[in-house]
């Protein structure tokens, strides 16, 4: 589809960065650009639209943050036939550029921006983008048509798009997660394979080992990737990667920490030899590669236990990742924030040894209760600052400590980056300073 924009009227819905990045975007396409929030502070910028039901638009663009279901403004622009399309739509429509689009529950911000670094590595004119927090609009018309826009995609990014087709799109996992959002782990998995089109051309990623991807009808041409040893595809044999028979790195020369980061390499590795790129290429990116932060990131050592953050662990399948990947043995864990109406009978039914249950938050009080059912004795804080202090109190060098919590971070926090700077900081000792300094 052609988007026409000169002289259009069109409603961006929502200021966050993806709002203003597609603001920007439909006013340099020619487009008369109004802005809607549902928050007040930003009534006084000036083409707020005050009542955007009195007036008509030739189009909306609608933030990922904005859920459609039950929403009045999207129900009225619905009713009277005005088409709504995503921030991720409007990218989609503008860019000449090839966009590999990776989704999942876990990993999609590492392998994004590990898949970007081998592009760059092979001198592949390309950009990070997406969820990852730059927004595709920012990037879309920058990049030339020779570009790969390696774009991490999420599920509410996914639920508003109509037009959006990734000329190589990537499914790493799917968990329950963000069931207050979508209602349903089926819709939520609904959501999530729209990112998969049926077009002829379009190339296909997905994970041989998860079952709700690998029951996803495929096509012949589907790339694999797994752990275990396959016919062909991208595999785990003999203590490497490989793509059919050519080795590609050795997994001791993976910097990345635990089982899921080794899934998140080999989705990495699939995305790349699609596009030809050599095992030298690919092999030098991983070997330099730095993790994203709040990922199981090793944050250093407290009374001698040694302390892990993985804030960005908001659903159960995360948070059992990471204690998975630590053990269970001497593990004192930070579990809680805001709940994504996710359920916590899987972390305590699994009958693992931890040292210390320290629950937290809004959700608080639903795991403890759910521990105590399993028989744990866990404790209460009313907030995660607490909670780490605690932790801290009891540290010595036989215990490990890990904030994988299984939750949302907004009760206490505006975003899990900042609970996990926060952990760290208080963690490390740093927090009073830096908090009387802000
Ligand atoms: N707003 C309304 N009405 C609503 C909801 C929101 O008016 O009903 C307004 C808010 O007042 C605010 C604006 O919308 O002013 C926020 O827009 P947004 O929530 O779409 O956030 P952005 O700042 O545009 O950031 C979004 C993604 N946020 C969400 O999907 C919630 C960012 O992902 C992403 O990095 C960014 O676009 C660039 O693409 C964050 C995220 O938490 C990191 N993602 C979720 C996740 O990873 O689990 C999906």
């Amino acid at each position: 589809m052609k988007l026409k924009l000169k002289g259009k009227k069109v409603l961006v819905y929502g200021m966050g960065i993806s709002g203003q990045s597609a603001s920007k975007l439909l006013h340099d396409e020619g487009a008369c650009v109004s802005i809607y929030d549902d928050e007040n502070r930003f009534s006084n910028i000036f083409n707020f639209e005050k009542n955007p039901f009195m007036k008509n638009f030739d189009l909306i663009v609608v933030s990922p943050g904005i859920k459609l279901i039950g929403n009045q403004l999207i129900a009225h622009f619905t009713m009277n036939g005005t088409p709504i399309i995503s921030e991720l739509d409007l990218g989609y429509l503008l860019t000449k550029s090839t966009i590999i689009a990776i989704t999942g529950t876990n990993g999609k911000t590492t392998v994004t921006s590990l898949t970007g670094e081998i592009f760059k590595t092979a001198g592949k004119e390309s950009y990070v983008c997406g969820n990852i927090g730059l927004p595709i609009c920012s990037v879309a018309t920058k990049a030339s048509k020779k570009a790969f826009l390696v774009c991490e995609v999420s599920n509410f990014q996914l639920e508003g798009s109509k037009f959006f087709k990734a000329d190589d799109a990537c499914i790493l996992n799917i968990a329950p997660d963000h069931i207050d959002r979508h209602g349903s782990f089926d819709e939520y998995f609904r959501v999530k394979k729209k990112i998969l089109t049926n077009r002829r051309r379009q190339k296909v990623v997905l994970n041989f080992d998860d079952n709700f991807v690998n029951s996803i009808n495929f096509s012949k041409k589907t790339m694999f990737f797994s752990k275990k040893l396959l016919n062909k595809g991208v595999f785990v044999k003999n203590n490497a990667i490989y793509y059919n028979k050519t080795k590609i790195i050795s997994l001791n020369d993976i910097p990345l920490f635990g089982e899921k980061n080794l899934e998140n390499v080999l989705a990495s590795v699939a995305i790349s030899v699609q596009y030809n790129i050599k095992p030298y290429y690919i092999r030098k990116a991983i070997i330099n590669f730095k993790a994203p932060a709040h990922r199981l990131e090793f944050v250093g050592y407290v009374n001698g236990a040694s302390v892990f953050d993985d804030s960005k662990a908001t659903n159960i399948s995360a948070t059992l990742s990471a204690i998975n990947s630590l053990g269970d043995q001497n593990l004192i864990i930070l579990l809680g924030g805001l709940n994504k109406d996710c359920k916590f009978d899987e972390i305590f039914n699994e009958n693992y040894n931890f040292e210390q249950i320290l629950c937290f938050g809004q959700a608080g009080q639903e795991i403890y209760d759910c521990a105590i059912k399993y028989g744990y004795n866990p404790l209460i804080f009313k907030t995660m600052k607490e909670a780490c202090y605690y932790a801290k109190s009891i540290a010595n060098e036989k215990l490990k400590i890990l904030l994988a919590p299984a939750c949302a971070s907004f009760d206490e926090f505006a975003s899990y980056s900042v609970r996990g700077e926060v952990f760290k900081e208080i963690m490390l000792g740093t927090f009073e300073k830096i908090e009387m300094a802000r």
